[in-house]
């Protein structure tokens, strides 16, 4: 089964999706996802000049020779835009094997080891009575799992919250960038009070969780946490940035709420530490910005024994060719924790025909061979790129600061 051609198609239906096509001898296409917010061009250039000369030609079949070839054949490894441009290749190439075989994907893990996959999604706004109709309404809709994000009183623009109505998108399009405010004191004043007024007001049982975005410094969050113990969150996400493993135990010490860190994750020796130390409770890593499924899937098995559960980050920026591939290796996956799955633009499903099934807080990828999601070229044509950027944050004193 030789690889014939290939091709990286920009689009931008609601938002910019990086596109890799594969095509093989017989027909049978696949699709992978190399978008990366924000710098979406790097990893298009990534794989034209550079990864697509290499596979004209190979076995489509080989999908870890491939892996290796672009992982440990380049001698400089690692980082988003590399990981993310292998990651769209080997997605692609299980949707291929798959598709040659006549199986959903999930079927080559190890087939299904539960009926749906538990999903979360997100429910934003500026005040506690209006986040938890939010969260109502989500329920009254099926929703099991919500997160949780409002304004913070005395800061502008605080992250996860739209400053205009409609679903939360982070990258603006256009060349300036929107600036918001930080400032850790009001924050932590704040975070136990939203969760105490929301549990007040929807009872114990739904399931909350919270995205603290990177922020806080390690001894701020185990403060946190520990505020937020009494509200029973299932976890307090990126509490403080990954690049200091080791931060993650101080907060640890301090605390006994769930703590989940990975969305930016790309390989395993970014989470080593944490998870041999046994420092967090939920992996975030996504198959597209990992380098696919091949190593998300070792990476999940390496979890397995320090008992840290797989929760792949699902926001508007992974295309819905790498939610699906997310939902594959969630579906086959024994330490599965919950998926995230933000929904997408009504414009970026004309491009992308799902096949998703949502029901009782669960979604299933669909029993179609492959990952179950076909891309359309004609309509992407309609929607082309726009430079687009993520917000920064600025401390009140102006000093630059994490987003
Ligand atoms: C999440 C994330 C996103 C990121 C976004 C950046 O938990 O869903 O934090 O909202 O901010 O993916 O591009
Ligand atoms: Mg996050």
């Amino acid at each position: 089964m030789k690889i014939i051609g290939a091709e990286v198609i920009v689009c931008s239906p609601g938002r910019n999706f990086v596109t890799l096509k594969i095509e093989c001898e017989g027909g049978i296409v696949g699709w992978g996802d190399a978008t990366l917010n924000g710098r979406e061009l790097s990893v298009a250039s990534y794989l034209r000049d550079h990864v697509i000369p290499l596979l004209i030609g190979r076995d489509a079949r080989k999908i870890e020779d491939t892996w290796q070839l672009l992982y440990r054949g380049v001698y400089w490894r690692r980082g988003p835009v590399t990981m993310a441009a292998i990651g769209a290749v080997d997605i692609a190439l299980w949707d291929i094997k798959a598709k040659a075989l006549g199986v959903p994907l999930y079927q080559l893990f190890g087939g299904a080891s539960r009926d749906g996959v538990l999903v979360y999604t997100h429910a934003t706004s500026t005040s506690v009575e209006g986040v938890v109709k939010v969260a109502r309404d989500l329920m009254a809709k099926g929703w099991k799992a919500v997160r949780i994000q409002t304004s913070v009183p005395g800061l502008n623009n605080t992250y996860g919250v739209s400053a205009s109505k409609g679903a939360y998108e982070p990258a603006s399009r256009g060349t300036s960038l929107v600036e918001e405010t930080w400032d850790s004191r009001p924050y932590l004043n704040w975070a136990p009070k939203l969760f105490e007024g929301v549990r007040a007001e929807l009872g114990p049982d739904p399931i909350l969780l919270h995205d603290g975005h990177h922020r806080l410094t390690p001894i701020e969050a185990g403060r946190l946490g520990k505020a937020l113990e009494p509200y029973d969150l299932f976890w307090l996400e990126d509490a403080v940035t990954g690049e200091l493993q080791s931060g993650f135990d101080v907060v640890r010490q301090h605390t006994t709420t769930p703590l989940a860190l990975g969305e930016v994750f790309n390989t395993i020796w970014d989470c080593q530490h944490l998870v041999t130390r046994q420092s967090i409770d939920y992996l975030r890593m996504t198959p597209s910005h990992s380098g696919g499924l091949t190593p998300l899937r070792k990476i999940a098995a390496f979890c397995e024994p320090y008992q840290v559960k797989m929760a792949p980050h699902g926001p508007s920026d992974i295309s819905p060719v790498a939610l699906a591939a997310a939902l594959h290796f969630d579906l086959a996956i024994h330490n599965l924790g919950i998926q995230e799955w933000m929904g997408h633009h009504d414009d970026t499903m004309k491009v992308f025909r799902t096949n998703y099934r949502f029901a009782d807080g669960m979604l299933h990828p669909s029993d179609a061979p492959g990952l179950g999601v076909t891309f359309d070229e004609a309509e992407a044509a309609k929607y082309p790129y726009q430079q687009a950027y993520l917000p920064i944050a600025r401390k009140l004193d102006g000093t630059l600061t994490d987003w």
